[in-house]
Formats: structure tokens, C-alpha cells, sequence
């Protein structure tokens, strides 16, 4: 195992302590391995068996800790001073309800590694469009000489980052409100917001203990940081939010005074005393408006880092969207059809369907997470030609909005491709936006992405 400096001038005392990471996964063998290094005794448990968590067993090879696996047992909590969990567990599992009334610590992994890491943290979160702008930020900072790395919700755990990560000038986090969940000391140097819609309404009670928690990512911010908001996001328009710290906006509409927005076909930064162009609206490569949001947020952060326009625009230029995100996939006999497996909640539907001026072939369904799907209805009636409907949400999605457009059950990826295919006409768009998890079918949204692109690769005449 690399060598790693145990130090930390944050407070979290790890070296020496019996630390429980709850899950083993990507971000539990990732806190296992970093716990372990720090000279704790380590113990990880996971409801699966050992069969299914094999990947991560080989990840742990050679590193000292002890396995807990098939389930969660209370006895486990005895002389245990610290509990990492990892994002996919709730705090409402009975092992963490009962860990809180015996006094024990519980942290997020994101918490865990800020501890211990030395550079400057840039971290967005938001419903929609984290990934991409993350993506973004990383690439803009490149290209303005700096060197910076991406990591969290992304799939790149943080704790994975060597400890030593002053050799970065900035860490740039992806951070979901599972994560943000468990945090103390986490204090980003600059954190985006990008919007929020509801999502997650099946580990909520509603949308303000969702917002709450994401609002938590600057609760540490203060004198010298930076809370860049979105100002075409109503909630976050409204927001007021407390501290030392500097509230910047992007928007699509409106000047805003400090920080990024559209003047005429212009992307303009205004930082300091003086607006600059960064580039016409039409280099911009990426689909849909709300990845011109993204853009917007991205440029704000790194302005605030002192990147120059002309580096912003040449960053735009090479950047690559990530997969199954507003992906477009293929067109066919003047059908294009675009892949958006990411869209897991109803805001990404939403902000998706907008981008589109031509009659939409809508794939949606999957695992439910509790969305309003009548919260559609204006959207489906004015662009959706056929909903095509997948998985457990399928009955709930047609008693939201059958009445309003013509659906089509589908019983697999492949058999939704083609009922959309023979539903379209030229000039028509397929678009995948599920509007749910993908765990009814598939392992990930990835797996569900991967399997509508070859179903529509392998579409003939
Ligand atoms: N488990 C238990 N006990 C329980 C429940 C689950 O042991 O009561 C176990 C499961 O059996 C499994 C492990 O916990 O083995 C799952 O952990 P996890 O779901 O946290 O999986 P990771 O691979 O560690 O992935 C997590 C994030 N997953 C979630 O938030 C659900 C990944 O975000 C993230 O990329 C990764 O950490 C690295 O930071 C994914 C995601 O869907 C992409 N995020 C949500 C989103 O973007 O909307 C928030």
C-alpha cells in the first residue's frame, strides 16, 4: 500500500480507532482501504454474501481487515468508535438507528477523505447535471494550466485520492445529498448548486429534507470561499443564504451582477468589475439547455480560479459529454434518438423534453423513486407522440399521463427501441429519459444506457 500521511489538522481522529464501513462497494472498499492506511482497525459489513461482493473483496487483497458480510449484526457495534457508510445505505437502517443511540459517530466517506486531503475542494451537487459540470470544471481547469482531478459521485470515490493530494491545485467533487448527508467538517473552497427538483422521494419525506441536504454542502463555508448558485432555479433564486462566504449566479435569462449568463448570443463571465466574452452560445456543443446551465456553473468556478476566457472557450471546444446523458446515439431514416439513461428523476425528463422543438418518442419507467409524474402533463401533452413504457413504474406512469398521450407497453430495452422506432416518423427523436432508477432491469443506468444504444445500433432499415 502507497505511504500515507496520517496526519490531519481537521480533527478526525482516525489512527488507532475500531472504524466500521457500512457497505462494500465502490466507496466501501475505497474508506477501507484509506481507514486501514491511517492505522485504524478496520471492519466492513455488507448485507450482500461474499459471491456477490467478490469484486471488492480482490480490491481489498493484501489490506488488514475483517469481513461482517450476509447482514448487519447489532454485536458488530461493540467497541466500534467511528462508523463510514457508504451513500447507497440510509441513515434509517435499524444498525445505524440503534449506532446513534449508543453515541457512535456516523460520517459519510466524503467526510472521512476531506480530512485528510490538502487541496482545494471545488464540489457541486444538484438534481441534475453534477456529472457533466464536474466533468467540466476539470477540463476548464486543465486547460488554464492547472492541475486537477475529479472525483466522488462520479464513481471515483474520494477516499480513493492519495493523501498526499497537495500535488493537485484543486480537487473537484461531485457530491450527492446521500453524501452530504454525513458530513462535519467538509468545507468546499468554492461549491455549485445547480438545481433542485425533487428526487429521491423514496429516502425523503419531501422535497425541503432533500433541499436541506444539499444546502448542507456550504454549511462549513466561510470568509475567502465561494457558493455559486443557479438563478433560473426558483428555489435557489430564493435561497438566502447565511456566512462570510461569496454568492456568485449563472443563468440563462437574466445579467446576474456577479458571476455567468447569456447577453444576446454571448456567454459573458462577470467577476470583479468587468463582464468578458467567453464564447457565442453556438459553440457550445452539448445538448439541451440545461447542459448550457452547466456550462454556465462551470465557467463561473473557474473564473473564481482565474482562468481566462480564451482558455474557457478552448476548453468547450475539445470537451466530450459524458455517456447517457442527452447522448445522441444514432439517426435513421431521419429519426434521431438520444440517450439520456441518466435521467432518473422527473426534473431530468423535464429539463430534457424542453430541449427538443420536434415531436418526442418518449422511453420512460423503471423503479419508481416516488416522482410526480403528473407534474408532466403540460410537457407530454405539447411534445410526447408516444410514451413507450418500461418496468415497475409502467401502471403508475399511465395513470399519470395515459389519458393525455398514446402509450405502448414494452417488455424489454430491445423491444422498447423497436415499438419507438415503428411509432416515429422523419424528423422525429427517441428519447430515453426513464424518469426512474434503473434496478428493475438493469445494474446501473450505465448497463441501461449500454443496452438501448446497441438496441438502436443494431435497428435495420
Ligand atoms: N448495503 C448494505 N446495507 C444496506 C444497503 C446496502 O450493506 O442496508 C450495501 C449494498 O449491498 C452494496 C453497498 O451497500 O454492496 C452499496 O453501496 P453504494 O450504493 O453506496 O455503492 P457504491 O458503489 O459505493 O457507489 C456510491 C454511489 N452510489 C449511490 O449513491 C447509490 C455512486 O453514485 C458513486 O459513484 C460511488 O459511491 C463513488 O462515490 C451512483 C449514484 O447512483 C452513481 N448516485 C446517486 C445519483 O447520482 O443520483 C446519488
Amino acid at each position: 500500500m502507497r505511504s500515507q500521511n496520517k496526519e490531519n489538522s481537521k480533527g478526525l481522529k482516525i489512527k488507532g480507532k475500531k472504524i466500521l464501513i457500512l457497505g462494500l462497494a465502490r466507496t466501501g472498499a475505497a474508506s477501507a482501504r484509506l481507514c486501514c492506511g491511517l492505522g485504524a482497525k478496520v471492519l466492513v459489513s455488507d448485507i450482500k454474501g461474499e459471491e456477490e461482493l467478490k469484486e471488492y473483496i480482490r480490491m481489498l487483497e493484501g489490506v488488514n481487515v475483517e469481513f461482517f458480510l450476509g447482514s448487519h449484526t447489532e454485536s458488530l457495534l461493540e467497541g466500534v468508535d467511528l462508523i463510514v457508510v457508504s451513500p447507497g445505505i440510509p441513515g434509517s437502517i435499524p444498525l445505524l438507528v440503534k449506532a446513534r443511540s449508543l453515541g457512535i459517530e456516523v460520517i459519510s466517506e466524503i467526510e472521512l477523505a476531506y480530512n485528510f486531503l490538502k487541496s482545494p475542494v471545488i464540489a457541486i451537487t444538484g438534481t441534475n447535471g453534477k456529472t457533466t459540470t464536474t466533468k467540466l470544471i476539470k477540463e476548464i481547469l486543465t486547460e488554464g494550466g492547472y492541475k486537477a482531478i475529479s472525483a466522488g459521485n462520479i464513481g471515483n470515490p474520494l477516499s480513493g485520492i492519495p493523501l498526499d493530494s497537495s500535488e493537485y491545485d484543486y480537487l473537484v467533487v461531485e457530491v450527492s445529498s446521500f453524501q452530504l448527508e454525513g458530513i462535519i467538517n467538509f468545507k468546499p473552497f468554492i461549491s455549485l448548486i445547480l438545481n433542485v427538483t425533487p428526487d429521491h422521494l423514496d429516502r425523503y419525506r419531501n422535497i425541503d429534507e432533500y433541499a436541506e441536504t444539499k444546502f448542507r454542502i456550504f454549511e462549513k463555508q466561510g470568509k475567502g470561499d465561494f457558493l455559486i448558485l443557479n438563478y433560473d432555479d426558483p428555489m435557489l433564486r430564493e435561497l438566502k443564504p447565511q456566512g462570510d462566504f461569496s454568492i456568485l449566479y449563472f443563468s440563462t435569462k437574466d445579467a446576474v451582477i456577479k458571476g455567468s449568463y447569456i447577453e444576446g448570443d454571448q456567454i459573458i463571465t462577470r467577476f470583479g468589475s468587468t463582464a468578458k466574452t467567453v464564447c457565442p452560445v453556438s459553440e457550445v456543443k452539448l445538448e439541451g439547455l440545461h447542459n448550457l446551465e452547466n456550462v454556465l456553473a462551470a465557467i463561473t468556478a473557474c473564473s473564481i480560479c482565474e482562468v481566462t476566457p480564451d482558455r474557457i472557450r478552448e476548453a468547450l471546444k475539445k470537451f466530450k459529454p459524458p455517456h447517457h446523458r442527452m447522448e445522441f446515439v444514432r439517426e435513421l431514416n431521419g429519426v434521431r434518438f438520444i440517450d439520456d439513461s441518466k435521467g432518473t428523476n422527473v426534473g431530468a425528463v423535464i429539463k430534457s423534453l424542453m430541449s427538443y422543438s420536434s415531436p418526442v418518442i418518449l422511453i420512460a419507467g423503471g423503479r419508481d423513486k416516488n416522482g410526480d409524474f403528473f407534474s408532466l402533463r403540460d410537457l407530454v401533452k405539447s411534445k410526447v407522440k408516444s410514451l413507450v413504457l418500461l418496468g415497475e413504474a409502467k401502471e403508475k406512469i399511465k395513470k399519470s399521463l395515459g389519458d393525455i398521450a398514446r402509450t405502448i407497453d414494452a417488455c424489454s430495452m430491445e423491444d422498447a427501441v423497436r415499438k419507438s422506432y415503428a411509432a416515429a416518423s422523419q424528423g422525429d427523436v427517441v428519447l430515453l429519459s426513464p424518469g426512474c432508477a434503473s434496478f428493475d432491469m438493469f445494474s446501473s443506468y450505465e448497463e441501461r444506457g449500454q443496452v438501448f444504444k446497441k438496441a438502436v445500433m443494431e435497428l435495420n432499415n
